[in-house]
C-alpha cells in the first residue's frame, strides 16, 4: 500500500508498514470527546447552542456563545468534578464492543489539557476540583487490559492561546513563536509522561512549517507512535501515517494507504444534554462494514457525562455492536478492501487471502446473495460463526450466487465465507 507520509522521513516502507500492522488489521477503535464543555452539555446560559446554530456544537460552545478562555473556564473548571470517572469501565466498554484501540481528548479546541500538564495551570490537575489525571488512569488500564492507546491534540485551534471569535473562526492569527513553542513542550511531555501512547490524534491542520516539528518530536520520543493525516502539511508535503477522513465521512472507494473514518454514535463529538439524534446499532454497524469494505477503520465517539459516566444508550450500543463483532471479528480483523470498488444491493465485501466475505446488509426475500464482476470461480460457502453451515453455490460466468435461506434469522448482519480460486481482478461496473 502507498503511504501518506513525507518522502523525507528516514524510516524504510518495510518499517513504516512494520508500524502500521496492528492499527490496519484493527478495523475498530473508540475515539473518547471528554473536557470542560461536557459540563455546558452543549448549554450556555439556557441558550441551546445545537439548536441555536443549528449545528452539533458541545465542544464548540466556547465559541458559539462568544465567551474568552477566562469566562469559559471560570464558569466551567470548578464544575469539572467527574467522581463517577473509572478508567476500568471505560476500557472494557471498548473491549467489549470488539474495539482495539481509543483515542481520548488531550486538549480540544478549547485550550484545555485533561491531563496533568506542568506548563501550563489551565489543566484538570490545577483548574478541577477533581484531583486525578484521567489520561494516566486511562492510559495505565488500557495497557491492563490491552487496548492500544492514543491521544487527540488540537495544535492549531487554542481557542484559549490562539483566540478568535466565532465569526472570525475561519481567520485564525498566525501562531507566535511561544504557542509553537508550548505545543512542542506539551507533546514532548505527553509521549514521555504517557509512554503508553500509540497514536497522536491531530486535528485540522493547515500548511504550517511547525507541523514537520510536532512529527519530528513524535518520532524522537515514540517511533511506533502512529500519527493521524490530520496534522497537516509541511510547505507542501503531506504529513502523516494515514489519511483521516473528514468527520463522519465513510470512504466512498478503496483508497491508496492507510485511512480512518471518524464516526459518531450521536450528532455531538462532546457531551449534549439535548442531543437524542443516536444512530441505531444496525446503522452504525452497516457505516463499520462499508468502511472496512474500503479498507479503512472506523473510531466511534462517545462524549462522557461530566460527572464520568457514559449514558446508558452509548453503553448498550456499544454491547450489541459487541455482540455482532465477537461472532464475526474474522470478517473483519486483518482484512483487505473489498475488490469491488462498488457495493451491492444486499451488501458490501471484505477479503482475507482467496476469502471473500459477503456482508449481508439486507438480506434478499429469496436468500439469493449474488455477486456479479469477478473473474474468479467460489469453491465453498459457509456462514462466519457457523462453520458447520454449508450453502449452495450457483455458479454463472463472472459471477456466482449463494443460497442463504438455510440461515436463520437474528443477526444485524449475516456474514457469508466464500472461498475463491484466487483473487483476480474484478470486472468493469457496467459488465
Ligand atoms: O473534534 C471534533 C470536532 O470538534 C472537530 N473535529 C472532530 C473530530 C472539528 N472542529 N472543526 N471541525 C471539526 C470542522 C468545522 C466545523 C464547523 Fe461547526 C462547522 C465549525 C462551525 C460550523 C461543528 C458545527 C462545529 C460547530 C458547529
Amino acid at each position: 500500500r502507498a503511504s501518506q507520509r513525507v518522502a523525507e522521513n528516514a524510516e524504510s516502507e518495510d518499517a513504516y508498514h512494520a508500524r502500521m500492522q496492528w492499527w490496519d488489521d484493527a478495523r475498530f477503535g473508540l475515539f473518547i470527546h471528554w473536557g470542560l464543555y461536557a459540563v455546558a452539555g452543549g448549554e450556555w446560559q439556557g441558550v441551546d447552542h445545537g439548536k441555536e446554530h443549528g449545528k452539533a456544537s458541545a465542544e464548540w460552545v466556547m465559541l458559539q456563545a462568544n465567551l474568552d478562555a477566562e469566562t469559559y473556564g471560570s464558569a466551567l473548571a470548578p464544575q469539572f468534578n467527574p467522581v463517577e470517572f473509572d478508567a476500568a469501565k471505560w476500557v472494557s466498554h471498548a473491549l467489549g464492543a470488539g474495539m482495539k484501540y481509543m483515542v481520548i481528548t488531550a486538549k480540544h479546541h478549547d485550550g484545555f489539557s485533561m491531563y496533568g500538564s506542568e506548563h501550563t495551570e489551565y489543566d484538570i490537575i490545577d483548574a478541577t476540583p477533581f484531583t486525578r489525571d484521567p489520561i494516566k488512569e486511562l492510559a495505565q488500564e488500557c495497557k491492563k487490559q490491552g487496548l492500544r492507546f492514543g491521544v487527540y491534540y488540537s495544535h492549531r485551534i487554542d481557542w484559549k492561546r490562539r483566540p478568535t471569535t466565532w465569526e472570525t473562526r475561519s481567520k485564525m492569527p498566525k501562531a507566535s513563536p511561544e504557542y509553537i513553542d508550548f505545543t512542542k513542550r506539551q507533546l514532548t511531555e505527553l509521549l514521555t509522561k504517557y509512554p503508553e501512547i500509540e497514536i497522536l490524534w491531530f486535528d485540522l491542520g493547515k500548511d504550517e512549517p511547525q507541523n514537520r516539528d510536532y512529527v519530528e518530536i513524535v518520532r524522537q520520543h515514540a517511533p511506533d507512535c502512529i500519527v493521524a493525516g490530520r496534522i497537516g502539511k509541511a510547505n507542501g508535503d503531506i504529513l502523516g501515517d494515514y489519511l483521516s477522513l473528514g468527520d463522519r465521512r465513510i470512504p466512498p472507494r478503496s483508497l491508496k494507504g492507510y485511512a480512518e473514518t471518524c464516526m459518531t454514535i450521536r450528532l455531538n463529538w462532546g457531551y449534549d444534554r439535548n442531543d437524542e439524534n443516536w444512530k441505531s446499532p444496525k446503522m452504525l454497524l452497516d457505516m463499520f462494514v462499508l468502511t472496512a469494505a474500503r479498507g479503512a477503520n472506523m473510531i466511534l465517539n462517545v462524549g462522557p457525562r461530566p460527572d464520568g459516566e457514559w449514558t446508558d444508550e452509548e453503553i448498550h450500543g456499544l454491547e450489541s455492536l459487541g455482540k455482532w463483532m465477537r461472532r464475526n471479528g474474522e470478517a473483519f480483523h486483518g482484512t483487505k478492501a473489498s475488490p469491488f470498488n462498488w457495493d451491492f444491493h444486499w451488501g458490501t465485501i471484505t477479503t482475507r487471502d482467496n476469502t471473500l466475505y459477503l456482508h449481508v446488509m439486507n438480506r434478499p426475500a429469496n436468500g439469493r446473495i449474488e455477486v456479479t464482476g469477478l473473474q474468479s470461480k467460489p469453491l465453498k460457502a459457509s456462514l462466519v460463526g457457523d462453520a458447520a453451515l454449508n450453502l449452495w453455490i450457483d455458479t454463472g460466468e463472472n459471477s456466482f450466487a449463494v443460497d442463504m435461506a438455510p440461515v436463520k434469522k437474528g443477526q444485524l448482519i449475516d456474514v457469508i465465507r466464500v472461498e475463491i480460486e484466487e483473487q483476480t481482478a474484478t470486472v468493469s461496473p457496467g459488465a
